[in-house]
């Protein structure tokens, strides 16, 4: 980690809002090649506001097929004793599983599609490989809350990330409705980096992963975002993706309603910020977590469905 870390967190000092240090759109070397994906306008709002929801950019085929790889898959790892499924806090169902795209083929070829790949590599301007991956079931009737946070706070604390030079990426595998507990973003508060206060424990992940304690911002700075940028609810048919940045503040309710809300999500990173150690000498967490082995640049590929 740098001696000088622009973005500290995790500091017994008081929580803090800091400047954001990076670009939110990258441009490319204008040696290498680009093909666009997004318009200007779609450019410009995920600048903007942090985060861009596509309708529709998978069909109700497709849907149906990646529906049942996302079921199928969670039936073969339901009680097969494996680290990457992660259980509901109370009900023990199945709350994620993670590192899907190197544990199943649909979702290794899915990362590859050019709809969402393009994307990524268009906003980070650069090649990307995958830094998690992970479906989020979010059962009905039991399917607990995703609290407040930036993704690269935790990223940058525990995984050694360097920069803001991420986006996580969320293909909607069932309706995600106000009913459900879709995601919620703060529109513009990728702009701002909330430091928090408190030192991460050890092996911090087991219990994050099910309910988020460490890395969780201060009420007073929340609101402060909230009040600028409002909330919005990214609500949309399955088949719809929503891309936002690493540090955009987002959370999610609990459902109860009846209906799953079941999104696959990949997180794509720059391959010119790949991980370096921790913060605060911690043990790296797990590879299912955050990848650092055998990176890649990935290569656009169509989905076979057949
Ligand atoms: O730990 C992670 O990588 C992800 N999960 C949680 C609960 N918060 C930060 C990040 O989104
Ligand atoms: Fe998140």
């Amino acid at each position: 980690m740098l001696s000088q870390d622009v973005y500290p967190t995790r500091t017994p000092k008081s929580a803090a809002i800091l400047a954001r240090q990076d670009p939110i759109v990258y441009d490319r070397k204008s040696s290498e090649q680009q093909v666009a994906r997004l318009n200007a306008t779609q450019r410009a709002a995920y600048e903007q506001d942090g985060f861009l929801l596509m309708p529709d950019l998978f069909n109700q085929e497709e849907v149906t097929f990646l529906f049942d790889a996302m079921q199928n898959m969670r039936d073969e790892f339901t009680n097969a004793g494996r680290k990457e499924v992660i259980a509901e806090p109370g009900s023990g169902e199945v709350r994620s599983i993670f590192n899907v795209h190197r544990l199943n083929e649909i979702f290794a070829n899915l990362v590859r599609d050019p709809r969402v790949l393009n994307v990524a590599r268009e906003i980070l301007g650069s090649e990307v490989y995958i830094h998690q991956s992970r479906i989020n079931y979010k059962p009905g009737f039991n399917g607990k809350e995703f609290y407040w946070h930036s993704d690269f706070e935790t990223w940058h604390s525990e995984d050694g990330m360097p920069a803001m030079r991420a986006l996580s990426c969320s293909i909607l595998l069932t309706d995600n409705s106000e009913a459900n507990g879709p995601l919620m973003v703060i529109p513009g508060s990728h702009q701002h980096y909330v430091s928090c206060m408190g030192e991460t424990p050890d092996e911090n992940y087991k219990k994050s992963l099910k309910k988020q304690e460490v890395g969780v911002p201060d009420e007073i700075l929340l609101r402060y975002l909230a009040d600028m940028g409002g909330i919005k609810s990214c609500t949309g048919k399955a088949g719809s993706v929503i891309f936002f940045d690493c540090n955009t503040m987002h959370g999610s309710n609990s459902n109860i309603s009846p209906f799953p809300r079941s999104n696959v999500f990949f997180v794509y990173n720059s391959i010119d910020n790949q991980l370096q150690e921790p913060i605060s000498s911690l043990v790296p967490r797990p590879e299912f977590v955050a990848a650092r082995e055998g990176i890649k640049p990935l290569s656009p590929e169509p989905l076979d469905i057949d």
